[in-house]
């Protein structure tokens, strides 16, 4: 059976190439890849938010567990909810201005693309501008928008301005998500759609894009 634990721990320890090789045996296991993400990667990664926030941990170190966490992602991605290839429709996703964290936006990136969607991924810090203007460039149906941090909320909020000021509001639609984002939030800035995780939003994408 799994140790999650084990993974978690590990990545906390920052023992990059122990993590990859639990990885590895898990899936050697039979363990499925979705498992493994949550309740390995993504758990222990909370772990280390949790140590980030008393101080127990500092961001040289959290940068590392990052980059061990995306090596872990990219064993487990070819195995993530892959479904069909023929594209559905065109998205364009990022992290809003002033915000740096796209582990979680790789995550939705990813699965929207297993799920048939053209990606566009813009990275991190993406200036409301830059959206309205890959939107029209890439003709996307959807833009999604990604938040880690409560300071960079107002970006997305300033984003849906922009899409409004632009005039191409009834052309595309908007899906936000990032852990401080809520429904409630989604609906005041005027947003689509808003999702909690990378599974509930390429179903969201899916259903938007139909
Ligand atoms: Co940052 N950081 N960080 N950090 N960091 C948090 C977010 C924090 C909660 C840690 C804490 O204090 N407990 C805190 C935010 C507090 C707040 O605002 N409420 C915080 C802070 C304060 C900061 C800095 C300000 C620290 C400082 O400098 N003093 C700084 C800001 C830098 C900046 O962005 N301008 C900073 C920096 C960093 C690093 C660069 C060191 C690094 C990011 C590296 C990287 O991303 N390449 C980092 C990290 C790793 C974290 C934590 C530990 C982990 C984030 C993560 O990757 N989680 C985080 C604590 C935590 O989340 N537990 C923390 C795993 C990921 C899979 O989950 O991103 O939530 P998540 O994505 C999920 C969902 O949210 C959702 O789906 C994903 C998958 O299921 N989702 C969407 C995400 N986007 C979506 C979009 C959608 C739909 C769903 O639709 C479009």
């Amino acid at each position: 059976m799994t140790d999650y634990n084990a993974i978690q721990e590990t990545l906390v320890n920052l023992d990059e190439a122990r993590l990859l090789q639990l990885v590895n045996d898990a899936l050697e296991q039979g363990t499925p890849a979705g498992d493994i993400l949550n309740k390995g990667l993504i758990a222990g990664m909370d772990i280390v938010g949790e140590k980030m926030e008393n101080e127990d941990m500092f961001i040289p170190e959290v940068l590392m567990a990052a980059q061990a966490m995306g090596k872990g992602v990219e064993i487990l991605k070819p195995l993530l909810g892959a479904e069909d290839t023929a594209a559905r429709g065109c998205a364009v996703i990022g992290t809003v201005k002033g915000d740096l964290h796209d582990i979680g936006k790789n995550l939705v990136a990813m699965m929207m693309g297993s799920a048939g969607l053209e990606i566009h991924n813009l990275g991190v810090d993406v200036a409301p501008g830059t959206f309205v203007e890959e939107v029209k460039k890439k003709k996307a149906g959807i833009v999604c928008l990604s938040a880690l941090l409560t300071t960079t909320m107002p970006a997305m909020r300033d984003t849906v301005n922009a899409i409004v000021e632009a005039g191409i509001r009834d052309q595309v639609k908007i899906m936000v998500g990032g852990a401080p984002v809520t429904q409630a939030f989604a609906d005041e800035i005027g947003a689509d759609g808003y999702a909690a995780d990378a599974g509930s939003a390429s179903k969201m994408a899916k259903a938007l894009s139909v």
